[in-house]
């Protein structure tokens, strides 16, 4: 059974007496007009999207988000979720951070964010840059990105935390999880490591969670065939204690063992943060050929209709090594 031990409640006080506050980037009140200019579909993305990185791409542009803190945020850093991609050797991008609140208060920081090996269709693409913006009182705030150099400035926004100095969040650990849904109060994730999975030595699967209160969810994790069919039960659905650290799982992938190879889909749905679902192709078998030297007998299998037909164009294609590489026992 899953277990992740409730530690003592955070002090302070916020959304749901949470002292953390997390806004979506996809979701802004100023910006391009139209979603399909503004928005782009990152599946490690917290609900599965970003603000499109052009949007912060040269002078002039700029994306406006309504906040509104339900409670004083001491020392606050404004944790951005970014992710580019440097394809040539090129400088930085450099945004400046305009937070204006109550009192017309007006709080303006530059940040530099620099190269994360892509635009955030993998997890480790994503990472936090860290500005100090100072105590910020409760009320509504208005947070202004826009770029400070004229062009190149690209960058994909997942969300970003408004988190006293006290609580410390790292992209790490949001980028353990393959799926993640983020809110003011925590998150909860899914982590399935390499597509190729041997169901014959996999140990399992993680969830992962973090509550900036404590607090309890539910998970249920699934295994769907090709045809969207329950294939396996890995987890029933059952309560999940969530820790204000951050915390794993293990869910044991057993039920897997006895499966054809072939094409699937995990799926983990956790109580209010939807259902995550990641392909994973089952290989045991195939490796075990491998391992006894006649996969090369695939190419005559998919002249003669062998069940392995369908598998060989796609495993030969990416060599041998595959296996080796993507498909560890672990
Ligand atoms: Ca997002």
């Amino acid at each position: 059974m899953l277990a992740i031990a409730v530690l003592a409640l955070a002090s302070g006080c916020g959304a749901a007496g949470s002292p953390v506050y997390w806004h979506e980037g996809e979701n802004y009140a100023d910006g391009p007009a139209a979603a399909a200019e503004g928005v782009s579909e990152k599946a490690p993305a917290s609900g599965g999207k970003c603000l499109i990185g052009r949007a912060l791409g040269k002078t002039g542009d700029r994306v406006g988000y309504d906040l509104k803190l339900p409670a004083d945020v001491p020392e606050a850093k404004l944790l951005l979720r970014y992710s580019r991609h440097h394809w040539k050797p090129m400088p930085p991008s450099k945004l400046d951070v305009v937070l204006t609140g109550p009192g017309a208060k007006r709080i303006a920081r530059p940040v530099v964010l620099g190269d994360t090996k892509g635009w955030g269709s993998k997890p480790k693409q994503w990472r936090l840059a860290a500005v100090d913006v100072g105590t910020l009182g409760a009320g509504r705030w208005r947070l202004t990105l826009s770029p400070a150099v004229t062009h190149y400035s690209d960058v994909c926004i997942d969300g970003f935390f408004i988190a006293p100095g006290s609580v410390k969040i790292t992209g790490e650990e949001l980028s353990a999880a393959d799926r993640i849904h983020i809110t003011s109060s925590g998150y909860v994730g899914l982590a399935v490591g390499p597509p190729a999975v041997r169901q014959d030595a996999c140990k399992g699967f993680g969830l992962v969670a973090r509550g900036f209160v404590a607090g309890t969810s539910t998970a249920e994790v699934v295994l769907l065939d090709s045809a969207g069919k329950r294939a396996a039960v890995l987890r029933r659905k059952r309560r999940v204690d969530i820790a204000v650290e951050a915390g794993r799982g293990v869910v044991p992938a057993g039920p897997l063992k006895d499966l054809p190879d072939g094409a699937y889909v995990l799926r983990a749905k956790w109580r209010g943060a939807g259902a995550f679902e990641v392909p994973v192709a089952l290989v045991g078998q195939l490796a075990e050929l491998k391992k006894h030297g006649i996969p090369h007998e695939l190419h005559v299998f998919a002249d003669h209709g062998h069940p392995y037909a369908p598998y060989a164009e796609q495993y030969f294609a990416l060599s041998l090594d595959f296996f080796e590489k993507h498909a560890p026992a672990r």
